[in-house]
Order: structure tokens, then C-alpha cells, then sequence
């Protein structure tokens, strides 16, 4: 189907929601006949970058590489959904310079740090507190809100559907599908 190529660059805290939202809005957007891919840790941190960890400078590297590799696949006419927390903003910005102005769709995954540290699925706050993770994002390494993104959905005070929804009508509303 026709559609204007871009990455939807979910950034937020880890548990905020990021994956979630890019496996329902590709669902949506494959309903509509249209190719996505998604970039997360799964396919990235195991892989093109497992030689890094989570100290400034390797998180910095990471979103550096997974700029790149963004900036491969929306020039393939692609779709692309990042889902990293990108804590910092020089990072966030210095992709965004890889790309088109309107190729870059910052989308600001909110979720207060009360809500992340109660869902904790996997137990990672609970041990970022104990000290057993260090450089845990929200605990003891910064997350840097964004300034001025295209969209900010706040997970804590909408349902998943209503959240793919207002991504999904960002894509419309802006001729992107
Ligand atoms: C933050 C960490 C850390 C530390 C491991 N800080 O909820 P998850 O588990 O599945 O997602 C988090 C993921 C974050 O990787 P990113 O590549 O998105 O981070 S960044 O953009 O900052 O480079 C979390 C897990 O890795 N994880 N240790 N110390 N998250």
C-alpha cells in the first residue's frame, strides 16, 4: 500500500510500554497491507550490538548504530519502529540529523517512574533498587524527557488501543499513510 517511509523512534522508560506499542501499531499497519519493521534489544543488543552494556558511552554507541541502521531501512521505503529507551537528548537529536525532517517521528512513550516500578515485569527496578543492576535508567542513570516530540502518549492514562490509535492517526493526519 502507498505510504511514506519514516521511523516512529519510541523513547521511555523501560517497562513504559515502547515494544508493546510498536508490535500493535505494526499489527495495525500490516492490516493495512503495509511492510514495517521493528528494531528493539531483542534484534539489536543480541546481535549488531552485544558488545555493549549500559554505561553512557556504550548506550550512546548503541543509539548511534541503531541511527544508522535506521537510516538504512527508511531509505529502503520501510516503515521502521525503534524501541529503546534513548535516554539522552543529544542521541535522540543526532539520529534525527541522520534523516529528512519528516522521516523522523519522535514518539515519547510516558509513564511515570511510580507506574514503570509496579508493572517491573521482570524484576529489573526491584533489583536496580537493591543495588544488584547499576546505571539502571530512572534509579541511578538519567532519562532526559524530550523537548519537543511529534507525539507523547501516556501509557499510564490510556489502553493500549487508545495509545495505537493516536499513533496510528498521527500517520493519517500527516499524509504518512
Ligand atoms: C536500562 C536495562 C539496563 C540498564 C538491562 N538500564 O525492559 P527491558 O530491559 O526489556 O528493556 C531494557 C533494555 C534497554 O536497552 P536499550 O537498548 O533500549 O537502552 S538504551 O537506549 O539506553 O541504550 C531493560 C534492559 O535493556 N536493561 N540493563 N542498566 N535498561
Amino acid at each position: 500500500n502507498k505510504h511514506t517511509s519514516a521511523v516512529l523512534w519510541f523513547t521511555g522508560l523501560s517497562g513504559s510500554g515502547k515494544s508493546t506499542l510498536a508490535v500493535e501499531v505494526e499489527r495495525e499497519l500490516s492490516k493495512r497491507n503495509i511492510h514495517t519493521y521493528i528494531l528493539d534489544g531483542d534484534n539489536i543488543r543480541h546481535g549488531l550490538n552485544a558488545d555493549l552494556g549500559f554505561t553512557p558511552e556504550d548506550r550512546l554507541e548503541n543509539i548511534r548504530r541503531i541511527g544508522e541502521v535506521t537510516k538504512l531501512f527508511v531509505d529502503a521505503g520501510i516503515i521502521t519502529l525503534a524501541a529503546f529507551i534513548s535516554p539522552y537528548q543529544k542521541e535522540r537529536h543526532q539520529v534525527r540529523g541522520l534523516l529528512d525532517k519528516h522521516e523522523f517521528i519522535e514518539v515519547y512513550v510516558k509513564c511515570s517512574l511510580e507506574e514503570v516500578e509496579n508493572r517491573d515485569p521482570k524484576g529489573l527496578y526491584r533489583m536496580a533498587r537493591c543495588g544488584k543492576i547499576k546505571n539502571f535508567t530512572g534509579i541511578d542513570a538519567p532519562y532526559e524527557s524530550p523537548k519537543n516530540p511529534e507525539l507523547i502518549v501516556e501509557t499510564d492514562q490510556l489502553s493500549i488501543q487508545d495509545s495505537v490509535k493516536q499513533v496510528i492517526g498521527f500517520l493519517e493526519q500527516n499524509g504518512y499513510i
